[in-house]
C-alpha cells in the first residue's frame, strides 16, 4: 500500500521554505498532496485558484505531487486521500506553540494520522509568505526567496 502524506498550508504564496519542506517530503513518501486550505482565518493576497495554479507550476518536475484545495477540516482531506501522515515544516522555535496545538487537535479529531515535522533549511529559517509579500510590496527584491513563476505573479500583484 502506498504510503501518503498531505502538505497543508495557505501557501500564500509558496516560497522557497515551502519548496523545500514540499520536496523533501516527496523524497520519503510515495505520494505527496499539496493542499491549499482555504478556510483560513487570514485574509489571502492570491485567491485559491491562483495559489493551486502558481503549486502546480513549482511542483511540475516532482511526479508524485499532486496540488489540491480544500475547504474543510484538514483530518478529514487527508481521510479522503488515504493519507496516514501529515508533513509541517518547522522553522523556529517560534513555530512551535503553534504546530503543537494545531498537532493536538488534529490529534483529537483522527487519532489514526501523524504529523511528521521536517526541520527547515537554515538557508530559510527567516522565510515566510508574510514577508515575502512585505518586501515585494515595497518592490524589494525576492528572487532568492521564491520560485521564478512566484515573483512574477507578485510583480504583477503589486504593479
Ligand atoms: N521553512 C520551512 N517550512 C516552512 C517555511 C520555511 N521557510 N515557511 C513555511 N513553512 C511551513 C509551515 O511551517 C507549514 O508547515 C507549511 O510550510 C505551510 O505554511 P503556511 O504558512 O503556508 O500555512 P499555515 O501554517 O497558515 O497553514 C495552516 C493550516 C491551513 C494548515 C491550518 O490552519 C489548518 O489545518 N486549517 C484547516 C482547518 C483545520 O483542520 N483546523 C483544525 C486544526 S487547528
Amino acid at each position: 500500500m502506498a504510503n501518503i502524506a498531505v502538505c497543508p498550508g495557505s501557501f500564500d504564496p509558496v516560497t522557497l521554505g515551502h519548496m523545500d519542506i514540499i520536496r523533501r517530503g516527496a523524497n520519503v513518501f510515495d505520494e505527496v498532496y499539496v493542499v491549499v486550505l482555504n478556510n483560513s482565518s487570514k485574509k489571502p493576497l492570491f485567491s485559491v485558484e491562483e495559489r493551486m495554479d502558481l503549486l502546480k507550476k513549482v511542483t511540475k518536475e516532482m511526479p508524485n505531487v499532486k496540488v489540491d484545495s480544500f475547504g474543510g477540516l484538514l483530518v478529514d482531506y487527508a481521510e479522503s486521500v488515504n493519507a496516514k501522515a501529515i508533513i509541517r515544516g518547522l522553522r523556529a522555535v517560534s513555530d512551535f506553540e503553534y504546530e503543537m496545538q494545531i498537532t493536538s487537535m488534529n490529534r483529537v479529531l483522527n487519532e489514526k494520522i501523524e504529523t511528521f515535522f521536517i526541520m527547515t533549511n537554515n538557508q530559510y529559517s527567516f522565510l515566510s509568505s508574510s514577508i515575502v509579500k512585505e518586501v515585494a510590496k515595497y518592490h524589494g527584491n525576492i528572487s532568492e526567496l521564491v520560485p521564478k513563476e512566484v515573483e512574477l505573479a507578485l510583480l504583477k500583484k503589486f504593479t
